[in-house]
C-alpha cells in the first residue's frame, strides 16, 4: 500500500465544474451513469493524462466528448481510470455497473436493511462512479435516481428536489440539484420505504426551511427528540456564529448499518440509527446527550467542513476539530458547562492520551498516511478541539468570533488549509500564531512540571513551570508548545486574590501563557502561601505534576471556585489511593478519602450532576493511562478495593439517596433531571457494592418497575456490578425478551451481556452465535466485541486468551467491513505498557494478524505500527 504524505500535494490538473449523475437501482446491481463537465487547470502545461478513482467499477461504456471509447483507448488497474483527453474543456462520461447488496464495507452504495444508502468520505465516492474523489475538486451535482416504486417509495439526494415522476415496468425517478459546489466525499443518494417526520425551522432572515426525518418503519417512531435537537441547533448557529442555513430542505436518514455516528453530506445527513433515534422508554440520558450533540455536529458542519470544506485529508482536523469544538460549545450552553467540561477531558484523557501515548501516535495534523480512515481519530477529533479551544482562551469571545466570521467569509465556498484558518485569527486580533501552530505538527500529550516557592518577608509566591514532551514515532524531540494556562491564587478559604505578576498573564482573561521550556513567574503582594487553582477548566491538553500539600489538595478539592479544578482535585486524591492500593493491596486507605465524600455530599452548591461526576471513581480507561506498566489484576483490585470502602463506609448515605434521589414523574430530559437521575445510579451503584441484600432488592425493583431507559439501566447495572451472577442472568433474560423487536435496545443488551466483570471468550462466542448478533452490522459488532474489550476487569484482568480470541475476530471482521476491524487493533497496540504476563499474549496476538494473507491496508498499517 502507497503512504502518501502532506509535502507531495499538487493541485488537480483537471476540475469538474458539474456533475450529472444517473443511479439505475435494480434487483441484483445498479447502473451509474456519470457525465462530468471537466476543465484543464489553466496553470498546468500540456495535456497530462486523465486519472480518475475508481473501485470496483463494472465498466459498461466509457466516452470522451461525442467519442466512445474502445478498450484499447483507456486503462483501468490499481483502482485508476487513465485516458487521454488532450483538450482543455471537456466531457467525461461513463456508464459502470455496481453491486449494492454485496457491499459489506458499508462505503460507498451499499444495502442496509431495506434501503439502499450512500456512505463517502473520505474516500467511498469512487466505489460509486468514476471521479476526481479528493476534497478539492468541487463541483455542481444534479443526480437523479431511478428504482422500483413500491420497494423504494422514496429517492433522496443532496440539495433541492427539482422533478419527479412515474417510469414504465412500476418504476418511478427523482432529481435532485445542489446549487453549492462541493467535493464527492459530501455526495449522498438513497433509496428506501422510509416514513417521513417533517417540521420547519424559520431562519432568522425569515426562509423557511423543510426538516424531514426518514427511518425505516421499525424505527420511525422515535425521530421526534432528534427534529427538536435539529431546530435548536440551527437557531445556536444562527445567534453564537452567525451562520444560516441555505438550501430550502435538510433531511436526516436513519440507517441501521453503519460505520460511524454520522455524515455530514449536504442537505442529507446521513445517520446510524443509534445516533438519532430517541425515546424515553428505550434511550438512556447518555443516549439523549449523545444523539443531541451528533445532531448539532452534522448540523454545524453545513459551516465548518461544507460551505468552507479541506483542502486535502491532512487537513480533517480543520473540519472535524472546529465542530467538535463547536458542538462542545453547544451542549455547554444548552446544558451545564461543567458537566460537559469534565466529562469531554474525560473522554480526553481516556481515548486521546493513551493514543498519544501509543505506537500509532500522530498529531492532529498528520503529515502522512496509508489509510485515511484510521486518521478519524480522537488526536484529529478531540485534541483538535482542544486545540481550537486554546485559541479562544488565548484571543477571548469576542476576537475569536471575529476571527472565526473572517474565516467563513473569506473561504466559503473553497476548499482550505489549517493555516486558512489560523491566519485569520491572526489577522483579526494582531496576535503571533507561528509557535502556536507546533500544536498542529508536534504529536505527544506535553507534561508540565511545577515547583512552588513561596517567600513570606517578600510576599513573593514562585511558581516555575518545566515542560516537556515524550517522544512519538519520527518525533523523537520536540520543541517548547505555547501553553495557555488559566488560573486563580486562591486563599486557604478558597476565596480568589488579586494576581499582580511578572508573566505574559491577561488579567482579563487570567490567562498565563507558557511559551519558553522553563518558564518561572513571581506573583507579589502576598501575605500569605496562596493554593494555585492552575490549568482551570483544562485550559491546555497537558499532564501536569505538582507535589500538593495534603492541605492544598483538600483546598482544592473542597473548595476551589472552578467546579472543573474542583473535580479534578478530588479525583487526583482518588487516582493516588489507587496508585498506593495497586503497589499494595493492604495499604490503608487515608481518612482523606472519607473527608472528601463527606463534604462532597453534604455540599448544597453543587448540582446532582457534578457531584456524580466527583465522587465516581474514575474509570479504568482513564486510570491506565496513568500507570506503567500496567499490572491489570492489581489495577482492578485496587480501584475494587476503594470502591467498597466508599460503598460501605456511607452506605446509610446511598440508601438514603437511593429512595430520596426515586421519582415516579414522567421522563423529561434536561440537565437537572438528568443530573438527578445521574446521582441517583452511582448512589445505587455505591450501595450495591457495599453488599447489602435490600441495596441488591433495590435495585431489582427499580428494574422492574422503570418507565424510562435511564431507570432501568440505574437498576440493572448496579445488579450486574454485583456478585450475583443468577440474579444477573435472569434479568438479562428478561431484558432481551421484553425488548428483543427494538434494535437499540438489542445492541444496548448485546453490551450489557460483554459489559459484564466475569465475560469470557466462551461468553462472547455464545453471544456471537445468537440470532440477535450480525457481523456484518458495526452496531451489533461493537456491542460484543467493542464493550468486551473496554471491560478491563473482563479483557485484561481476566484470562489471556482473550487477545487471541480478539486478533481472530479482527482477521475475520477485515474480510467484511476493513474500516471497522482496524478500529480493534487498536485495542492491542498498548501491549507495551502492560506487565509480561498480559504484554507478551498481545503482543503475539498482534504477530498473528500482521502475518495474515489478504489483510487489508486499513488493518496492516496500524497492527504493524502497533509492533515497529
Ligand atoms: N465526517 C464524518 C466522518 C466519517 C464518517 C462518517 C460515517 C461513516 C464513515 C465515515 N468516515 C468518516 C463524521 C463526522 O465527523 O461528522
Ligand atoms: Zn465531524
Amino acid at each position: 500500500a502507497r503512504t502518501i504524505r502532506l509535502k507531495d500535494y499538487k493541485k488537480p490538473d483537471y476540475t469538474i465544474k458539474k456533475t450529472d449523475l444517473t443511479i439505475q437501482i435494480f434487483e441484483n446491481y445498479t447502473q451509474v451513469e456519470s457525465t462530468l463537465h471537466m476543465h484543464k487547470n489553466p496553470e498546468v502545461v500540456g495535456f497530462p493524462v486523465l486519472q480518475l478513482n475508481g473501485i470496483d467499477q463494472q465498466i459498461q461504456q466509457i466516452q470522451l466528448d461525442e467519442l466512445v471509447l474502445t478498450e484499447s483507448d483507456y486503462q483501468y488497474e490499481d483502482e485508476l481510470l487513465t485516458v487521454q483527453p488532450g483538450k482543455d474543456e471537456f466531457v467525461f462520461k461513463s456508464i459502470t455497473h455496481i453491486k449494492p447488496n454485496e457491499n459489506t464495507s458499508l462505503e460507498g452504495l451499499y444495502q442496509s436493511g431495506t434501503m439502499i444508502c450512500s456512505q463517502c468520505e473520505a474516500e467511498g465516492f469512487r466505489k460509486i462512479t468514476f471521479y476526481l474523489d479528493r476534497p478539492d475538486v468541487m463541483s455542481v451535482f444534479t443526480t437523479r435516481i431511478e428504482a422500483d416504486a413500491k420497494q423504494y417509495p422514496i429517492l433522496l439526494s443532496n440539495g433541492n428536489p427539482v422533478e419527479q415522476g412515474e417510469l414504465a415496468g412500476g418504476r418511478h425517478f427523482a432529481t435532485w440539484h445542489d446549487p453549492f459546489p462541493k467535493p464527492s466525499y459530501l455526495f449522498a443518494a438513497v433509496a428506501g420505504d422510509l416514513v417521513r417526520h417533517d417540521d420547519v425551522f424559520v431562519t432568522q432572515s425569515g426562509r423557511e426551511v423543510s426538516l424531514r426525518i426518514f427511518a425505516e418503519a421499525h424505527n420511525a417512531h422515535k425521530t421526534d427528540f432528534a427534529l427538536d435537537s435539529l431546530k435548536r441547533s440551527m437557531a445556536w448557529d444562527e445567534k453564537r456564529y452567525g451562520r444560516e442555513y441555505d438550501l430550502d430542505i435538510f433531511m436526516i436518514v436513519a440507517s441501521d448499518f453503519f460505520n460511524m455516528g454520522a455524515m455530514e453530506n449536504k442537505g442529507l445527513n446521513i445517520f446510524n440509527s443509534a445516533a438519532v433515534l430517541a425515546s424515553p422508554e428505550t434511550s438512556s440520558d447518555d443516549r439523549f446527550d449523545r444523539i443531541e450533540a451528533i445532531v448539532a455536529h452534522e448540523y454545524f458542519h453545513n459551516w465548518s467542513g461544507n460551505r468552507v470544506t479541506c483542502r486535502d485529508w491532512f487537513q480533517l482536523t480543520l473540519k472535524e476539530g472546529l465542530t467538535v469544538y463547536r458542538d462542545s460549545q453547544f451542549t455547554a450552553d444548552t446544558h451545564n458547562a461543567t458537566v460537559k467540561r469534565i466529562s469531554d477531558v474525560d473522554m480526553l484523557k481516556a481515548a486521546q492520551f493513551s493514543e498519544d501515548a501509543g505506537p500509532n501516535a500522530h498529531p492532529i495534523q498528520p503529515q502522512e498516511y496509508v489509510e485515511i480512515n484510521n486518521f478519524y481519530t480522537a488526536t484529529v477529533y478531540e485534541k483538535g478541539a482542544e486545540v481550537i479551544g486554546m485559541i479562544h482562551t488565548i484571543l477571548g469571545e469576542a476576537l475569536f468570533r471575529q476571527g472565526t466570521d473572517l474565516y467563513f467569509e473569506t473561504f466559503d465556498g473553497q476548499a482550505a488549509t489549517t493555516d486558512d484558518f489560523i491566519g485569520c485569527m491572526e489577522k483579526v486580533s494582531g496576535h503571533d500564531f507561528t509557535q502556536f501552530k507546533r500544536w498542529y505538527v508536534q504529536a505527544g500529550t506535553p507534561n508540565v512540571a511545577v515547583e512552588e516557592s513561596f517567600d513570606a518577608n517578600a510576599g513573593q509566591y514562585k511558581l516555575t513551570f518545566t515542560q516537556s514532551c515524550r517522544p512519538t514515532p519520527n518525533q523523537p524531540e520536540k520543541r517548547p508548545f505555547v501553553i495557555p494556562v488559566k488560573m486563580a491564587l486562591l486563599s486557604e478559604q478558597g476565596k480568589e486574590l488579586p494576581i499582580s505578576c511578572d508573566g505574559d498573564f491577561n488579567s482579563d482573561t487570567s490567562v498565563l501563557l507558557l511559551k519558553e521550556a522553563t518558564t518561572v513567574v513571581t506573583f507579589s503582594g502576598l501575605n500569605a502561601k496562596p493554593v494555585a487553582s492552575l490549568f482551570r477548566d483544562f485550559s491546555a491538553p497537558v499532564t501536569v505534576d505538582m507535589a500538593l500539600s495534603d492541605q492544598d489538595q483538600m483546598t482544592l478539592a473542597t473548595k476551589d471556585s472552578n467546579a472543573f479544578n474542583r473535580t479534578n482535585a478530588l479525583q487526583s486524591v482518588f487516582v493516588e489511593v489507587i496508585r498506593k492500593l495497586n503497589a499494595d493491596i493492604d495499604s490503608a486507605i487515608p481518612e482523606s478519602v472519607d473527608e472528601l465524600i463527606k463534604a462532597t455530599l453534604g455540599d448544597g452548591s453543587l448540582v446532582d450532576a457534578v457531584k456524580a461526576q466527583m465522587i465516581t471513581l474514575p474509570s479504568f480507561a482513564v486510570l491506565r493511562t496513568m500507570f506503567s506498566p500496567i499490572n491489570a489484576q492489581a489495577l482492578a483490585f485496587a480501584r475494587e478495593k476503594l470502591k467498597r470502602h466508599i460503598a460501605v463506609t456511607f452506605a446509610e448515605q446511598w440508601q438514603q439517596l437511593a429512595n430520596s434521589l426515586a421519582s415516579a414523574q414522567p421522563y423529561e430530559f434536561n440537565a437537572a433531571e438528568a443530573g438527578r437521575r445521574a446521582l441517583h445510579g452511582t448512589a445505587i451503584s455505591y450501595w450495591v457494592s457495599s453488599g447489602q441484600v435490600e441495596a441488591i432488592n433495590f435495585a431489582e425493583a427499580l428494574y422492574r418497575a422503570a418507565e424510562n431507559q435511564s431507570d432501568r439501566l440505574n437498576g440493572l447495572q448496579a445488579v450486574l456490578s454485583s456478585d450475583d451472577q443468577e440474579r444477573s442472568e435472569k434479568l438479562l433474560t428478561h431484558y432481551y425478551r421484553q425488548w428483543k423487536d427494538d434494535t437499540q435496545m438489542v445492541e444496548t443488551w448485546l453490551a450489557l451481556n460483554a459489559g459484564q466483570k466475569s465475560f469470557d471468550v466462551a461468553q462472547a462466542n455464545a453471544l456471537m452465535a445468537h440470532e440477535a448478533f450480525d457481523l456484518t452490522n458495526p452496531n451489533k459488532v461493537r456491542s460484543v466485541l467493542g464493550a468486551f474489550a473496554s471491560n478491563f476487569e473482563a479483557f485484561h484482568a481476566g484470562e489471556v486468551g482473550n487477545y487471541q480470541f480478539i486478533a481472530e475476530q479482527i482477521v475475520k471482521l477485515d474480510q467484511v467491513n476493513p474500516q471497522v476491524a482496524a478500529r480493534f487493533t487498536k485495542v492491542l497496540e498498548s501491549w507495551r505498557v502492560f506487565t509480561e504476563d498480559r504484554g507478551v499474549p498481545m503482543k503475539q496476538a498482534l504477530e498473528m494478524i500482521v502475518s495474515t494473507d489478504g489483510l487489508s491496508p486499513d488493518v496492516s498499517e496500524l497492527a504493524m505500527n502497533a509492533l515497529k
